[in-house]
């Protein structure tokens, strides 16, 4: 898989469409001039808000601008995260203060806007962004960003003008679980790799960062009790690089940046397949006392850990308690997919052990869909990750499950795997649930996708990267935009909203914001970039 022609002609396609980008920057900017017209309407913003109300003024930031916020830290925290965004292409000071009137204004109020929803109010005074909650502020403040030109985004002095709409945008989620996942697995990532992820979802109001933690070809998170699951298991990835992992002091930092924007992390072990990276550094885990070798391919479905021995209840029960102590977030994802090399018997045993163990240490359960074969533990989720092809009967034990109160993430393979290739033509990723282009992508309803499962029963989407061909930032950008936004999209907007002409307007506005990010994304033919989207 890892051909190095096939990477190069990739790596010159994107730097040959980055050239084609700035030749056409150069000739719009002599044509047109620099400021931008009139300010973004305020419906303009992916994903789409619940209620934009344009109307009055439109604010401009100017040098005299503050940002004001009340008390609380955590709301002078986001004041200093948008005056961070806003400083380098503003060129203006732009203080986080508690006095003053106008500018911009961050207010916690008690309000109709649940956890994680907001009020922005925009006018010739000023914007100010009300919510109940710190990540509902957090979430409006994301709105504000995609209200002001791309500019913005630059890390250099900008001309502006700085103009937001006037009016009200009232904004809530449809959805509590908007995730995204990262197989650090395949392909080991620094955590400076997953923070920049981490940024670019926080711009989409992901709130979930489901790590994939460990798999065949590498045990990515330090285990104090078993040492040699990082030191050997972590030592090599796909194609027989390095690989690495993540110390405590690293998973840590990755948790704490996670939740500096809003996004909780769901770290996932994978078992009892998917293991043998962990098979390989203790020959006892092994039914037969004998250590495999590390695995650098790509093939799934050949390693279970031995249900028969206790020892893989003692290593199960450390491997939990360690990670469930590194994780103030609710949930602990335990894989439960392509145990292909364990028995139905043995799946249904080994899941019965192990569930408890994670409630033990104060967590919530989710498994990949598979978990519903077994029997799923109160308040347990379900990630679905079939397909169109998926057979009627495993849909049925799915769609069961949620009708017994498993909760349901959905990730629909030939949906939103941000691993799929878009075409047979792009590069990178795989295809074995069919080409995913931008619209395929974005154009389902999570709430009516498996029929049967009760309404309450979805708890939101979540796109899983899978790194079989990734290997670095620029690799997972190209995979995940433009179909990323999309996601998120479904995960937050209300379903009457949906409308993939108009979206792919919204869309086609992003681009200009990636290009100043300096974030890779495919130029999807299906969106119209060239006209800005307006
Ligand atoms: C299936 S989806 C897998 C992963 C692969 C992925 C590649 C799932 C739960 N298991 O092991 O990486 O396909 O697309």
């Amino acid at each position: 898989m890892r051909d190095g022609r096939v990477r190069q002609h990739h790596r010159t396609l994107r730097l040959l469409g980055s050239l084609l980008l700035v030749t056409m920057g150069v000739s719009v900017t002599g044509a047109a001039p620099a400021a931008q017209a009139s300010p973004t309407p305020l419906d303009r913003v992916i994903p789409a808000p619940a209620s934009a109300a344009p109307g009055g003024s439109p604010y401009q930031i100017t040098r005299g601008t503050h940002i004001r916020v009340d008390d609380s830290r955590e709301t002078r925290r986001i004041g200093e995260y948008l005056a961070r965004i806003l400083r380098p292409s503003t060129g203006y000071r732009l203080p986080v203060t508690a006095q003053g009137s106008g500018g911009i204004r961050l207010r916690l109020a008690a309000g109709p806007f649940g956890a994680e929803g907001y009020r922005l109010d925009s006018g010739r005074k000023g914007v100010t962004i009300t919510a109940a909650e710190p990540a509902g502020l957090f979430h409006g403040v994301q709105t504000l960003r995609q209200l002001l030109p791309a500019a913005v985004e630059e890390d250099s002095v900008r001309p502006g003008p700085w103009l937001v709409a006037g009016g009200t945008v009232t904004d809530t989620p449809r959805y509590g679980w908007r995730g995204a996942m990262l197989d650090v697995s395949r392909h080991f990532f620094t955590v400076d790799q997953v923070k920049r992820y981490v940024d670019q979802l926080a711009l989409y109001k992901i709130n979930k960062l489901h790590l994939h933690l460990s798999d065949d070809q590498g045990w990515r998170i330090a285990v104090d009790s078993w040492p040699r699951l990082a030191t050997h298991g972590g030592s090599t990835e796909v194609g027989g690089g390095p690989g690495g992992f993540y110390t405590k002091a690293d998973y840590k930092e990755i948790v704490r940046y996670a939740a500096s924007r809003y996004l909780e992390v769901v770290p996932e072990i994978d078992m009892p397949g998917h293991t043998n990276a962990a098979l390989a550094s203790y020959a006892d885990l092994n039914c037969d006392g004998v250590a495999p070798p590390l695995y650098t391919g790509t093939e799934v479905g050949f390693s279970s850990l031995c249900v028969g021995k206790e020892v893989t209840y003692d290593f199960v029960e450390d491997v939990i308690r360690e990670l469930a102590a590194l994780t103030p977030g609710r949930y602990l994802h335990i894989g439960g997919d392509e145990a292909h090399s364990t028995s139905h018997a043995d799946y249904v045993r080994f899941m019965d052990r192990v569930q408890p163990i994670v409630a033990k240490y104060g967590k919530t359960v989710v498994g990949w869909h598979q978990l519903t074969g077994a029997t799923p533990s109160r308040g347990a989720l379900a990630q679905y990750w079939g397909l169109d092809g998926t057979s009627a009967e495993e849909k049925a034990q799915v769609v069961k499950a949620a009708q017994n109160g498993t909760g349901l993430i959905l990730s629909p393979a030939d949906r939103v795997y941000l691993d799929m290739k878009y075409t047979k033509e792009t590069p990178l990723g795989l295809s074995w649930a069919g080409y995913v282009e931008v619209r395929r992508s974005y154009d389902w309803d999570p709430g009516a996708y498996l029929p049967g499962v009760p309404g309450g029963a979805v708890k939101g989407v979540e796109a899983p990267m899978w790194s079989e061909t990734l290997e670095d930032s620029g690799d997972i950008e190209f995979m995940a935009f433009p179909r990323l936004p999309g996601v998120a999209e479904l995960g937050w907007s209300s379903a009457v909203s949906h409308d993939w002409e108009r979206y792919k307007g919204r869309l086609a506005a992003q681009g200009e914001r990636w290009g100043a990010l300096g974030v890779e994304w495919y130029r999807s033919p299906q969106v119209p970039w060239g006209s800005g989207g307006r």
